[in-house]
C-alpha cells in the first residue's frame, strides 16, 4: 500500500507553485497525493521541510524544492522538481523554461495587454480566494494540455527536417508531408511565403504569410478542375485554402499527393490534367 503524500505549496499559489505541484502529480507518482497550503515561506506545522519524505513542500519552507535561498537563484520551484522527478523530458524541460521567464520577470515585454497563463492563474485564485486547493485542481488540465502543445511543436520541428522547398510565384514555398499540419509558423521563420502541407489523415492545405500578396485564387481555380470532387476551401482572405481541418473535417478528401499540390501551386494543373486526370491513375 502506497504511503500517501501530502504536497505543500504557499497560499494564493501562482504559476511556478501550480507547476511544481503538477509535475510532481502528473511525473512523480504523487497521483492521488493530498494538498495543503501555508502562508509563503512557511512549512507545514512549522516542521522542517524536508524531514519527511511523504511530506513534500513545493515553492515555500526553504527546503529542496524551494527556489527562495541563496543556491537555488535563477531557477524557480518547478525546475527544481523537474530536475528531480523527469529530468529528460523535453517537452517538460520546455515548459517549465518557460514558467521561470515567466516566474523570474523575465517574459518579452510588449504583450502586457493580452490575456496570458499568469492571467489565468490570477483569475483562478480571484475565483477561490480561500481555496488554492481549487486553483490547483483547475490548473492541471490546463498544464496538460501546454505539455501537450509542447510535444506537438517537438514532433513538427522533426517532421519539418524532412521538409521540401519549391519555387512559388511569390517566392520560396515549403511543403510537408505527415505532419501534425499546423508548423506554418516554422516555415516562415524559415524563410518560407507559403506553405503547403498534407497531414496523416490525408487533410492538406496551403497558407500563405499574412502580410504577403499572395493570392490563391487562381490555385483554387486549378484544384476545382483536377481535384474537383474534393472539399477544398478558399479563405475570404485568399491566403488560405484548406481541404480538412479539424474545425471542418473534408466530406471528400483530395486525391492528390503533396507532390501534386505543389505542382499545382506552381501553375502545372493544366498539364497534370491533360496527360491523365489524377482522379484515374488514383485508382
Ligand atoms: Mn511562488
Amino acid at each position: 500500500m502506497e504511503q500517501l503524500t501530502t504536497i505543500v505549496g504557499h497560499l494564493a499559489p501562482d504559476l511556478d507553485c501550480l507547476t511544481a505541484i503538477w509535475i510532481l502529480v502528473r511525473f512523480g507518482g504523487a497521483r492521488n497525493a493530498a494538498l495543503q497550503f501555508v502562508p509563503a515561506g512557511q512549512t507545514l506545522h512549522h516542521r522542517p521541510p524536508d524531514e519527511n519524505p511523504n511530506i513534500i513542500h513545493v515553492d515555500t519552507g526553504g527546503g529542496r524544492f524551494d527556489h527562495h535561498r541563496p543556491d537555488a537563484q535563477g531557477l524557480c520551484a518547478a525546475e527544481l522538481v523537474r530536475r528531480s522527478v523527469a529530468p529528460d523530458d523535453e517537452a517538460l524541460a520546455r515548459l517549465v523554461e518557460q514558467v521561470n521567464q515567466i516566474d523570474n520577470a523575465s517574459a518579452p515585454r510588449g504583450s502586457q495587454g493580452f490575456f496570458n497563463v499568469n492571467a489565468l492563474v490570477a483569475g483562478y485564485n480571484l475565483l477561490f480566494p480561500n481555496r488554492p486547493h481549487h486553483v490547483a485542481y483547475a490548473m492541471m488540465p490546463n498544464l496538460d494540455a501546454w505539455y501537450e502543445h509542447e510535444q506537438r511543436q517537438i514532433r513538427l520541428e522533426k517532421a519539418f527536417a524532412r521538409r521540401v522547398e519549391f519555387e512559388t510565384p511569390w517566392g520560396l514555398g515549403i511543403a510537408l508531408d505527415g505532419d501534425d499540419g499546423c508548423s506554418s509558423k516554422l516555415a516562415y521563420r524559415h524563410g518560407a511565403v507559403l506553405y503547403a502541407y498534407r497531414n496523416e489523415k490525408g487533410w492538406m492545405g496551403i497558407a500563405a504569410r499574412s502580410r504577403s500578396n499572395v493570392d490563391l485564387s487562381p490555385v483554387y481555380h486549378d484544384l476545382r478542375i483536377v481535384d474537383r470532387d474534393a472539399d477544398w476551401y478558399l479563405h475570404p482572405g485568399k491566403r488560405m485554402l484548406l481541404c480538412g481541418t479539424p474545425k471542418a473535417p473534408p466530406r471528400s478528401l483530395s486525391r492528390l499527393t503533396l507532390d501534386e499540390l505543389v505542382r499545382v501551386i506552381q501553375g502545372e494543373a493544366l498539364f497534370m490534367e491533360h496527360s491523365s486526370p489524377v482522379a484515374d491513375r488514383r485508382r
